[in-house]
């Protein structure tokens, strides 16, 4: 099968970094296919950044449905415009806190979240109540870091992020940790090592999710409000982006194995 991850800040490192950490994870005849958009912000730090993301995300999940994509990660935590993802694919669509926080809730009675800057605290906050996780959700950390400090070398980050996730564990009472960034994809073993509980990214979460819902023959419901957008103009620099009618829509990996075209 072939997984499209998509970070959608448009920071080269932490996409490599994201499609190392997808490609460590995935099952053997799983394709990893790590990108990012070309345009948009080089880091997502609050709601300006996600919006304006969507985008560029949505760009890359529509040409996934061109490349006959199998499913698709989310790859930042705040997982924006992740049911606008589903809309436009035919297979599943992870966003990476959504994953975390389901596999860190089948490990641990409670956990914590630790993420990057502060004022990132409430957009997790909003999907721990979204995803019906607020009582597994034991405290959201941050500290108060910029996102691309975890691309820089020799930053305090690591230190960071290891020091809070500690902090968690003696203090909140989590029985697991959840990273709160992509970025941070890279920490994962290091830090279970240092603080003796699991710890979960959300890029190797959603990929074993992707790849189990694959596996069962699961793709994204078109029913209601996932159905395929309304095809209708779209005017402007965003005409590219306009819904296509049934008749153009590209068919889906397993059609196209069958040799079949799916309205
Ligand atoms: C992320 N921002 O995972 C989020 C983290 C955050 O550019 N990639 C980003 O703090 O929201």
């Amino acid at each position: 099968m072939r997984i499209k991850v998509i970070n959608p800040n448009t920071t080269e490192s932490m996409t490599r970094k994201i499609g190392e950490a997808a490609r460590a994870a995935a099952a053997i005849g799983t394709k990893i296919v790590a990108c990012n958009p070309a345009g948009g912000p080089v880091s997502i730090e609050g709601h300006y950044d996600e919006a304006v993301s969507v985008l560029g995300l949505l760009d890359e999940v529509r040409k996934g449905e061109a490349e006959a994509m199998d499913g698709y990660v989310v790859a930042c935590f705040g997982d924006p415009g992740l049911l606008a993802c589903r809309e436009v694919a035919r297979g599943p669509v992870l966003g990476i806190a959504e994953a975390a926080m389901h596999a860190a809730a089948f490990v641990a009675t409670g956990f914590s979240i630790v993420t990057t800057l502060a004022r990132t605290r409430v957009i997790a906050a909003e999907l721990v109540e979204r995803y019906g996780m607020t009582r597994f959700c034991r405290a959201i950390r941050a500290t108060d870091l910029p996102v691309l400090d975890l691309e820089r070398e020799g930053s305090e980050a690591r230190r960071s992020v290891l020091d809070e996730c500690k902090r968690a564990v003696a203090e909140d009472g989590a029985g697991a940790i959840v990273l709160g960034c992509a970025g941070m994809a890279d920490l994962t073993a290091e830090v279970q090592k240092a603080i003796g509980v699991p710890v979960i990214d959300g890029v190797a979460a959603a990929v074993k999710f992707v790849e189990a819902l694959v596996g069962m023959g699961l793709q994204t419901s078109k029913v209601g409000d996932l159905a395929w957008p309304l095809p209708k103009t779209y005017t402007g620099a965003l005409a590219h982006m306009a819904p296509a009618p049934a008749t153009r829509r590209s068919p889906s990996s397993s059609a196209r194995r069958r040799g079949r075209h799916e309205a």
